[in-house]
C-alpha cells in the first residue's frame, strides 16, 4: 500500500490526544505507510496566512492550519455544529440554517483541500473523516487529484425526508459522490444515503453493489466503528481504575450503581434519561436508598446556545429528583459536569450494576462498547442501550430501549438492577464477543481494504 493521507478537523498532533481508539487506529495506519495527517491546529488567529504548522512524529507528518475567527465562527461553530450536527441527528428544529455560513464551510473545505493537494503523490490513498469535510472529495478533485479518496462519517446520516431540509442538500450529496468509498456507521445510515441518491439523484445500483450517479461510481458501505477492546479491558484493571472504584464505593456504601457517561450534547438524551430516573424512583420505592445513579457529562461546545440550555435543564431535573427523594445519607442522582481520566471511567464502569447509554440518536456510540469491556466476568453489569444508537445493530444482547419512552425505560432500569447473574453473564459474553471481534482494527482494516482495492484497480 502507498502512503495513507488522513484529513480530519482535529488531529492527534498533541500526543495527549492519542489515547482514544480512533486516533490510535488512524495513527497506526499512518505510521506503517509514512503517512500525513492534515487538519486544524486548534488555534484561532486574526488573519490566517497560508503558512502551515508542520511536525513529524514517529514517521507521521502533521500538516495543520489555523482558522481565522470568521472561519471558526462560520465553518465550525455555525455550519458544522449548528446546522449539520442537528440535521444529521434528525433535529431540524435545532438547526440555524445559514447560507453565509455555508459559503465559509465551502471555502474552508477548499482551502484545506488545496493544502493537501499540494502534497499528494501518486500511489497515495486519502481518508477523510466526518461532517466537517463533506465537500473535501469534490474540492480535491477540483484541485486535480484523481486517486482514491475514502470518507467516513462518524455521525448518523438522516433519512432523505430530513436531509432535504438542508437548503444545500443537493450540493452536498453531489460533492460527496466524488469520494470513491463512503463509509457509514450503520446499515440504517447507509440505506438513508442510498435512498436519497436513488430518489433525488437517479442513482442506479450496479451488480457489484456500487452506485452509479452523477456520471461516476461510488461504493457506499456500513463500517461500524469499534474500540481498542483489549486496551480498554486492561484500563479497567489498572491501579487508577481501582482507586476510582474505591472512591465511588465509599460514596455508594453498598448501594447499586447505575452509571452514564456522555459528552453534554442534546443528541445523548440526557433530559429524557433523568426523567426516566425520576420515574424509577416514583414507580419502584424499593430503589430508595438502595440505588444511586451517577451521570458524568463533560461539557462540550459550550459556546453554542443549545448546550447552555441543556445544562440548565439538567440542573433543574437533577434538583427536582434529589429534592423529592434525597435523604441525609443518600443522593439519588449525582450529576458531574466534568471529565475523568479514561482509566477512572473504566473503573467506574466495572463496578456499576447498570450502564445507561440512551442517546436519541448516535452514529455509533463508543461508551456502550467501553462499558462492556470494563466488566468483571464474575459479576458483569447490565448494558441498557438506545435502539437509536448505531451500536444497537451490533449489540443485540443489550437491553434495547426507546429513550423517549420514560416509563418503559424506568422499568428496564429496574429489570437491569434485578437481573439474575446467569442472564447477566449470558448477555455479557455475547456482547463481549462482538466488541472484541469487531474492534477498532477490524474497522480500520475493513475500510482500508476497500479503499486499497481501488488503488490496485486504478494502478
Ligand atoms: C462521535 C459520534 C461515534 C466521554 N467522557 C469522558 C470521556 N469520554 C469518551 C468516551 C468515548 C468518547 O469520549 C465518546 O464517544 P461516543 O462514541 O460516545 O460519542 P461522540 O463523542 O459523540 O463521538 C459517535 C464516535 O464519534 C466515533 O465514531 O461513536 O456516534 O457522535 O470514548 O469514553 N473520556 C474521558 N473523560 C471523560 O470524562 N477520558
Amino acid at each position: 500500500m502507498g502512503r495513507l493521507i488522513a484529513i480530519s478537523n482535529r488531529t492527534a498532533a498533541d500526543p495527549g490526544a492519542r489515547a482514544g481508539g480512533l486516533a490510535v487506529a488512524v495513527w497506526e495506519s499512518l505510521k506503517s505507510t509514512g503517512g500525513v495527517w492534515f487538519g486544524w491546529s486548534g488555534d484561532i488567529v486574526e488573519q490566517p496566512t497560508r503558512s502551515l504548522h508542520t511536525m513529524k512524529d514517529d514517521g507521521v507528518e502533521f500538516v495543520l492550519t489555523d482558522l481565522s475567527q470568521h472561519e471558526h465562527d462560520q465553518y465550525y461553530l455555525k455550519y458544522a455544529n449548528s446546522v449539520l450536527w442537528p440535521v444529521f441527528h434528525y433535529r431540524i428544529d435545532l438547526a440555524s440554517f445559514d447560507a453565509d455560513a455555508f459559503q465559509v464551510y465551502v471555502a474552508v473545505n477548499q482551502r484545506i483541500a488545496s493544502m493537501v493537494a499540494d502534497r499528494l503523490k501518486e500511489g497515495d490513498s486519502v481518508w477523510v473523516h466526518d461532517y466537517h469535510f463533506l465537500l473535501m472529495g469534490d474540492s480535491l478533485r477540483r484541485a486535480g487529484w484523481d486517486g482514491p479518496i475514502g470518507f467516513f462519517l462518524h455521525i448518523p446520516f438522516p433519512p432523505p425526508e430530513v436531509f432535504r431540509a438542508l437548503p444545500e442538500h443537493l450540493w452536498i450529496a453531489r460533492a460527496m459522490c466524488n469520494y470513491s468509498v463512503i463509509g457509514f456507521q450503520s446499515e440504517q445510515d447507509r440505506s438513508n444515503f442510498t435512498r436519497y441518491l436513488i430518489e433525488d439523484c437517479k442513482a442506479k445500483v450496479l451488480d457489484d453493489g456500487r452506485l452509479e450517479v452523477f456520471a461516476t461510481t461510488v461504493k457506499v458501505e456500513a463500517y461500524p466503528i469499534g474500540i481498542d477492546a483489549e486496551s480498554f479491558e486492561a484500563a479497567a484493571k489498572t491501579e487508577k481504575a481501582q482507586e476510582a472504584a474505591e472512591r465511588i464505593g465509599r460514596f455508594l456504601g453498598g448501594r447499586s450503581l447505575v452509571i452514564g457517561v456522555d459528552r453534554m450534547d442534546y443528541s445523548k438524551g440526557l433530559p429524557q434519561r433523568f426523567e426516566a430516573v425520576g420515574r424509577l424512583f416514583d414507580d419502584y420505592p424499593e430503589t430508595h436508598g438502595t440505588v444511586s445513579v451517577t451521570q458524568i457529562a463533560p461539557p462540550s461546545r459550550s459556546k453554542v446556545e443549545e448546550y447552555r440550555e441543556l445544562r440548565q435543564t439538567l440542573d433543574r431535573l437533577a434538583g427536582r429528583i434529589n429534592g423529592d427523594y434525597g435523604d441525609l445519607d443518600w443522593i439519588p442522582l449525582r450529576y458531574l459536569a466534568r471529565s475523568y481520566d479514561r482509566e477512572e471511567l473504566a473503573g467506574l464502569f466495572r463496578i456499576a450494576r447498570v450502564g445507561l447509554v440512551t442517546p436519541l440518536r448516535d452514529g455509533m456510540n463508543l461508551v456502550c462498547k467501553e462499558f462492556v469491556m470494563a466488566q468483571d466476568e464474575e459479576d458483569p453489569g447490565v448494558l441498557i442501550l438506545s435502539e437509536f444508537a448505531g451500536a444497537a445493530e451490533q449489540l443485540k444482547a443489550a437491553l434495547l430501549v426507546n429513550p423517549h419512552d420514560k416509563r418503559k425505560l424506568a422499568e428496564v432500569i429496574h429489570h437491569g438492577l434485578t437481573m439474575p447473574i446467569e442472564e447477566r453473564r449470558e448477555r455479557w459474553l455475547e456482547l463481549r464477543k462482538v466488541v472484541t471481534e469487531q474492534d477498532i482494527s477490524w474497522w480500520r482494516q475493513n475500510f482500508l481494504k476497500d479503499l486499497d482495492a481501488l488503488q490496485t484497480g486504478s494502478s
